[in-house]
């Protein structure tokens, strides 16, 4: 890669509403910039991006992807453009999440049929949090019906008038107009006003950055280009400033002028210092030591293990000694490589803003910081939204469950938004992850990638029985069958207890009644018969268990026979506590527009629901209400479907509670005749 400075570096993701022409842009973009002889389409499976056997069975980006090339720019400057396509489709956001936490800049994509959908708002969401400098690119402006100026109405009504500027402007006879570049005499006559209008317009923004060129703006001096041109970038910086780009890749219209731009307005690594854990601020200094940030992790068949670092500082060569802050850990760095969709080039070296893979790392993952021994400079962690949709899952074919723990494991390590969770009171391998879409591609692609087959199927819940009142129970388990017999007794008390005791066993043995290796015995035998209540035969909690009376024989007595005698006198007094059944209880956070309010209330309570409270955040509305586990497993689907797609949640898990009795017969009756057959 041509050695471009740091200062000519634009880095940016492409983010937006899935369909809106993210990847499109990026074939196009590639194909300018001479990576590609032709240019690709996610359509008909030709996208460079959009590569991987998922992204062409459905269509849609599933990774972010780093893709990058040099760019003479009209102006005859140099750039080098370093892009993330990022997924649009609402369960593959951790990708998106990731992208945007280590880019410098985002270019929105809006399709103009469209106009501003909910993934242009997550989207936007993103850029908010770390202020992100960023664009709006209004793609498939050759469709029919689509107006330019329409959506930016719209998108000036939205994020305001001041702000949201066209830069690139589509001229009536398909041409586009790169209003800072088009020269005067250049700018066909139905633009002249709205041109000048802009630039004025834009003077004053530039003007705002500064004190000094304030004054000069109110005293009518006028500003010099270099001014001008600091100016935008600074508003553009501090996102004062939004442009907007009129684009159709189609007609292959302000594609050129919106790279122009790009290169023109948005900053570069130096102008975007980040701050480590620690607080300092770190800057895109080449002569820094070496520093950056893990944001992907992929197992590539042919390659091996590739991770992808964002470098905040510093360079990066092959055969250099890193040091990995977060693992405590040395890594030698092995070959630094360009990732363009399916092709790699070697580096000879990598520097600040630039995103790279580096092979062969043994002990780094996704979210740990890199730096140079002796640095020690650790970035935070990326957050990733938590998982809220699960698939139970198996192997197809029984062979393959040796596999299937392995495949699984290697596609959440690389997949922050994915969770493996071995239930061990089900006995059921659950995959979570952000909706049915992301749970299917990520049995497609372990298929694709370890030919292990999976079903899946909604996940048991893992219920749990009490007790809710005293018992008494006593068993003495006796068997003379020629030879040592076998010989223990106990009697027992139980009531329920309370969670936050800890101790839940007594032993009021008096006089010897059973001899003390004997007691732990029963102790043993309590423990084992807590394992499987009797309703379901789940886990019995929050029981107190009283030993009190017992008999033993010198010869016959045992461990196992008191154990015995333990475990079975605890089933007889739990029989008559009566005994309930528990089942999880999730408190989730519902987000949706106001419109929603009243179906969502609606569809909590047909689950079971309370509702624990409402309010606005941030422009929606969020719902927190506590909702039994089992009537979870659908929730994902159904919010995407009452709200179309506008919805989204959250739930962690909050505590036991006991079924409600219609409920706890049937569950109990099913249980039982599951075990019957
Ligand atoms: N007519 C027209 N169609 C376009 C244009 N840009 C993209 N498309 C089509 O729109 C569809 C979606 O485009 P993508 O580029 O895959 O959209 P995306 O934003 O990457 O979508 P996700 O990856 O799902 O987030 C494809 O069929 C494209 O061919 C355009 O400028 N004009
Ligand atoms: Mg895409």
């Amino acid at each position: 890669m041509k050695n471009i400075p740091i200062d000519n570096v634009r880095n940016f993701a492409l983010m937006g509403h899935t369909g809106s022409g993210k990847t499109s842009l990026i074939d196009s973009i590639l194909f300018k910039l001479g990576q590609v002889d032709r240019v690709g389409s996610p359509e008909n499976g030709t996208s460079v991006a959009d590569w991987t056997d998922e992204e062409k069975a459905h269509e849609i980006s599933i990774w972010a992807k780093p893709f990058d090339g040099v760019y003479t720019a009209a102006s005859r400057k140099v750039r080098r453009l370093v892009m993330l396509d990022t997924p649009g489709f609402a369960d593959f956001i951790g990708q998106m999440v990731a992208a945007s936490e280590v880019t410098d800049a985002s270019l929105i994509t809006i399709d103009a049929s469209s106009g501003i959908q909910v993934g242009t708002q997550r989207a936007w969401k993103a850029c908010e949090k770390r202020n992100l400098p960023r664009g709006i690119a209004i793609t498939c402006l050759d469709k029919d019906d689509t107006d330019f100026d329409n959506t930016l109405l719209e998108i000036k009504e939205r994020w305001g008038d001041d702000r949201c500027i066209p830069m690139v402007l589509p001229t009536s006879d398909g041409q586009a107009v790169d209003i800072l570049n088009c020269p005067v005499g250049q700018i066909p006559d139905e633009l002249k006003d709205r041109v000048k209008g802009i630039k004025d317009h834009l003077i004053e923004l530039a003007a705002e950055t500064d004190d000094s060129l304030m004054e000069k703006y109110f005293e009518g001096e006028e500003l010099t280009a270099d001014e001008f041109s600091e100016g935008l970038r600074k508003s553009v910086h501090d996102a004062h400033l939004i442009p907007i780009f009129a684009t159709s890749v189609k007609t292959d219209m302000g594609v050129k002028e919106t790279m122009d731009s790009i290169s023109r307005l948005f900053p570069s690594p130096h102008d975007y210092p980040v701050s480590c854990a620690e607080g300092n601020e770190i800057s895109a200094e080449e002569d820094q030591p070496f520093s950056g940030k893990v944001w992907r992790c992929f197992n590539d068949p042919f390659i091996g293990q590739l991770t992808f670092v964002r470098i905040y500082s510093g360079v990066l060569k092959p055969g250099m000694e890193i040091y990995n802050p977060t693992k405590n850990q040395k890594e030698k760095v092995s070959s630094i490589l360009y990732v363009d969709g399916k092709k790699t080039t070697e580096a000879s070296e990598a520097k600040a803003g630039d995103i790279v893979a580096l092979t062969k790392l043994k002990h780094t993952y996704l979210n740990d910081s890199l730096c140079a021994p002796g640095a020690t400079i650790q970035f935070e962690p990326i957050i990733f939204p938590s998982p809220v949709a699960a698939y139970a899952v198996e192997p197809k074919n029984k062979a393959d469950a040796d596999k299937i723990g392995m495949a699984l494991h290697r596609a959440t390590e690389e997949d922050p938004s994915t969770k493996l969770d071995h239930n061990t009171e089900t006995h059921e391998l659950v995959l979570w992850g952000m909706g049915d879409m992301h749970l299917d591609v990520t049995l497609e692609h372990i298929k694709n990638r370890s030919n292990v087959e999976m079903t899946h199927h909604t996940p048991k819940v893992a219920y749990k029985e009490t007790i809710t009142g005293r018992g008494e129970g006593h068993y003495k388990h006796k068997k003379q069958s020629g030879g040592r017999g076998q010989y223990g007794e106990c009697y027992i008390r139980i009531c329920p207890k309370d969670p936050a005791e800890e101790n839940w066993f007594l032993n009021k043995i008096v006089g010897g009644a059973i001899p003390g290796g004997f007691i732990t015995a029963c102790e043993k035998g309590f423990v084992e018969g807590l394992e499987k209540g009797p309703l379901v035969g789940s886990k019995v909690i929050n029981v107190q268990v009283e030993l009190y009376d017992g008999s033993y024989h010198d010869v016959d007595s045992s461990e196992v026979a008191f154990k015995i005698a333990g475990s079975r006198a605890l089933h007889l007094a739990i029989e008559q506590s009566n005994p309930v059944l528990l089942e999880p209880i999730m408190t989730m956070k519902v987000i949706v527009p106001d419109q929603f309010m009243g179906d969502i209330s609606g569809l909590l309570n047909t689950k079971r629901g309370r509702i624990l409270g409402m309010g606005p955040e941030d422009g929606l509305q969020a719902i927190s209400a506590d909702v039994p586990q089992s009537e979870t497993f659908k929730f994902c689907s159904e919010l995407r479907s009452l709200t179309s797609g506008q919805g989204s949640f959250e739930m962690e898990f909050s505590r036991y509670e006991k079924v409600p009795a219609h409920l706890a017969s049937k569950i109990t009756e099913a249980a039982n005749s599951e075990k019957e057959g």
